[in-house]
């Protein structure tokens, strides 16, 4: 994203933070069906679900990988969309009453509560078919491009990916897991989607090595599991009010946990390693993966 001031500098990375987020939500604004369109109670649920929320991790993801293939704008804008959408829907689904009834999402009521479920299971499924839709009408210099795009979304979110997860997720419930069961757990339901938005971002624009290629997934699947250790860590440790959502839901819900499981030092432990050998997987890359690093840093710290 280009400075919008000190010409030449690279912006600080709150800065840049805010600029993608900020352009996340524009985008997606543009993306989403207008509210005012006959569909009025379906888009408007939509676009309650999707905007004013989140802190868009996967676009953060999916724009800092797309510098490494010097990725446009307007392309990374498209991919960010896209697969936040498919977390969006994951979230409104997620949190209704048959999978894990939950009533508070990015500290507001969620979906179903909002509106009704219905609704909410048509919020989700309308939100995954736009993301395939304005990815397939985006105008990529070739059609391979774009196909391989929609084929890393629909893995990512699908039974060998997000979808497959949750399954998962669904079964273990008051069930204990060993460390490596828990880990495919949280690949599939939560890294698949992370490990999507990496390498979507970087492969929006110019080709890359496949050396490179398989630097950014052996980032993107610590990055992921990363990300799901810290979940845990602030589930329980951070105050609902804090998380925007219930805190001490998992083990509320005798679910396995990485906290349950190995104990909050460990965990946090764990957290520390799965960082460092994330930045040790960037490393031939050097100066420009310093977004991915400070994100990496940015998932560990996170406070929500
Ligand atoms: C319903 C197919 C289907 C899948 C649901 C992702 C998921 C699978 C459920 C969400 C439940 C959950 C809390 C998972 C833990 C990790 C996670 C995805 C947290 C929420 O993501 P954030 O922190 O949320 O990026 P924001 O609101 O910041 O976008």
């Amino acid at each position: 994203m280009a400075p919008t001031s000190n010409a030449g500098a690279t912006p600080p990375f709150t800065d840049w933070m805010a600029q993608v987020q900020t352009r996340t939500e524009a985008a997606l604004g543009r993306y989403l069906p207008g509210a005012e369109t006959i569909l009025h109670r379906l888009h408007d649920a939509m676009r309650y679900s999707a905007l004013g929320g989140g802190k868009r991790v996967r676009p953060l993801l999916a724009f800092a990988a797309g510098q490494l293939s010097g990725a446009s704008e307007e392309a990374l804008d498209c991919v960010a969309c896209a697969v936040e959408m498919i977390h969006v829907y994951s979230l409104v689904h997620d949190d209704m009453p048959c999978m894990d009834d939950d009533v508070l999402r990015r500290g507001r009521p969620t979906c179903h509560v909002e509106y009704d479920e219905p609704t909410a299971l048509l919020v989700g499924d309308a939100l995954q078919s736009r993301a395939f839709e304005i990815l397939a009408a985006h105008p990529w210099p070739n059609g391979t491009q774009g196909l391989e795009l929609v084929r890393l979304l629909a893995h990512g979110s699908g039974s060998c990916g997000m979808a497959g997860g949750q399954a998962i997720d669904l079964a273990s419930v008051g069930k204990p897991l060993s460390q490596p069961e828990l880990e495919l757990m949280h690949a599939l339901k939560t890294g698949a989607l992370i490990r999507a938005a990496v390498l979507m971002g970087a492969q929006s624009g110019a080709p890359l090595a496949a050396a490179d290629l398989q630097r950014l997934d052996a980032f993107a699947k610590r990055a992921g599991l990363l990300f799901q250790v810290v979940d845990d860590i602030l589930d329980c440790t951070a105050s609902t009010a804090t998380l925007g959502k219930t805190a001490g839901k998992d083990a509320a819900a005798e679910k396995p946990t990485y906290v349950s499981l190995l104990g909050l030092d460990t965990a946090r432990q764990l957290a520390e390693d799965l960082r460092r050998d994330a930045l040790g997987a960037l490393a031939e890359f050097g100066p420009r993966a310093r977004r991915l690093t400070e994100l990496a840093d940015f998932i560990t710290n996170r406070q929500f």
